[in-house]
């Protein structure tokens, strides 16, 4: 038995938790129609319940992120039932998404708006979410808009960016002092032409003009196809702006596929960069890692159960590479001899130690066959597949 590999996994694991998007678990599809499955939550409740199925068998999701329009539809008097959910499932609530693109309001955007009304309207509803993060305890508001154009000649840029850094700048203030604002970036879709904060770079600007409070969320889903993410990655966290992940794998668009199914070097690398920086800096990365996928073809759960198995192994691959001989090999211009550190590393199978880390903590060695085991998803089936033969609402 390699004694450093079941140490190295052991102490990567320990360390690392992901958060659940409540979404993952309802109906969506795509824009070309729904498909609903039997089992998908109906509720913010059945949400609850879904993730904290994923938590018990995994060990390693604590949290859900709730998006507030679809999971908090009293708003702040949702808190209570939410809290509720939470000591009955075991899952609390996580990082928190306003809403700022679904009404009809928000047809030609929210912060970059051109009525002033509806970008008040748009900042109240962050305060508002704001508040509802407080009253759950969570840390983290994460902030994604759909704001953008799709015709050349039909919104003017750059007072648009104007119009999106006074409610950055305002909505801050309402955050306690151990809160975060996390703004996330997208290149296209929904708008086609221009996306208000389309890459890193305006994402960055906008987080810095908003304040220390105001950090990077790097969806990965959100790159033209080819794009060097962890070039990104360490970027942002040499400027101390990184904030959080959502992860999900794409080949085209953003596809919001399961992690690493894809990919999965690409995520490896990712999590190479971030150890890299710990290690070189003594200080732990202060990153939300969170998944935004939503299939719409997988089963919802098994989906989730797959993505934090995948999410573990990458991480714990990562946490293989020698950085001495890596350092050595850079310094040295060993241009092979650094690049296998990096394969070496991603070859090595940690799933033997992976298991035994679950087992050390109680917890099955296989998550998904214990799911499987569990009668957890016939008894959800039966339960929801009347209320699921007519819902077809998204996501809520
Ligand atoms: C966006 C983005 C956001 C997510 C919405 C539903 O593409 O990834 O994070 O909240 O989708
Ligand atoms: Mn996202
Ligand atoms: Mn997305």
């Amino acid at each position: 038995m390699d004694t450093s590999r079941t140490d190295g996994v052991f102490a990567a694991l320990e360390g690392f938790r992901i958060e659940l998007p409540s979404w993952g678990f309802a109906n969506t599809g795509t824009r070309f129609g729904k498909f609903i499955q039997p089992a998908a939550a109906t509720t913010t409740e059945e949400k609850f319940s879904d993730a904290g199925q994923v938590h018990l068998l995994t060990g390693v999701c604590p949290t859900v992120a709730l998006h507030v329009l679809w999971d908090c539809p009293e708003g702040i008097q949702s808190t209570d039932e939410i809290k509720r959910f939470a000591n009955r499932y075991g899952v609390s609530p996580g990082s928190i998404n306003p809403n700022l693109f679904q009404d009809q309001e928000y047809k030609h955007g929210s912060f970059g708006n051109p009525d002033k009304a509806i970008r008040l309207r748009a900042l109240r509803h962050t305060k508002d979410s704001i508040e509802i993060a407080q009253k759950l305890n969570c840390r983290d508001l994460s902030l994604w808009f759909a704001d953008g154009s799709n015709y050349p000649g039909t919104a003017n840029i750059r007072q648009r960016k104007q119009w999106f850094i006074e409610p950055l700048k305002t909505a801050p203030e309402q955050l306690a002092a151990n809160q975060r604002m996390l703004v996330e970036y997208k290149p296209f879709e929904p708008a086609y032409y221009h996306t208000d904060i389309a890459d890193w770079g305006m994402a960055v600007l906008l987080a810095r003009a908003a304040g220390p409070q105001a950090k990077v969320l790097v969806d990965t889903g959100h790159h033209y196809a080819s794009q060097n993410i962890e070039q990104i990655v360490a970027w942002l966290l040499s400027e101390n702006m990184l904030g959080g992940f959502h992860f999900n794998d794409r080949r085209y668009a953003d596809d919001d596929l399961t992690m690493g199914s894809i990919d999965p070097y690409q995520v490896f690398r990712i999590f190479h960069e971030i150890r890299l920086f710990e290690l070189e800096t003594a200080q732990r990365a202060d990153i939300a890692y969170m998944v935004d996928q939503s299939h719409n073809l997988k089963g919802k759960i098994e989906a989730m159960i797959q993505t934090v198995t995948m999410a573990q192994q990458l991480f714990a691959k990562a946490a293989m590479v020698d950085i001495e001989k890596l350092t050595a090999a850079q310094q040295k211009c060993n241009l092979v001899e650094a690049e296998s550190c990096l394969q070496d590393a991603f070859a090595t199978d940690v799933r033997p130690q992976i298991q035994e880390w679950r087992e050390s903590k109680g917890l099955p060695k296989d998550p998904l066959d214990a799911f499987r085991q569990s009668g957890y998803l016939e008894r959800i089936t039966k339960d929801r597949a009347s209320k699921n033969s007519h819902n077809v609402s998204s996501y809520a």
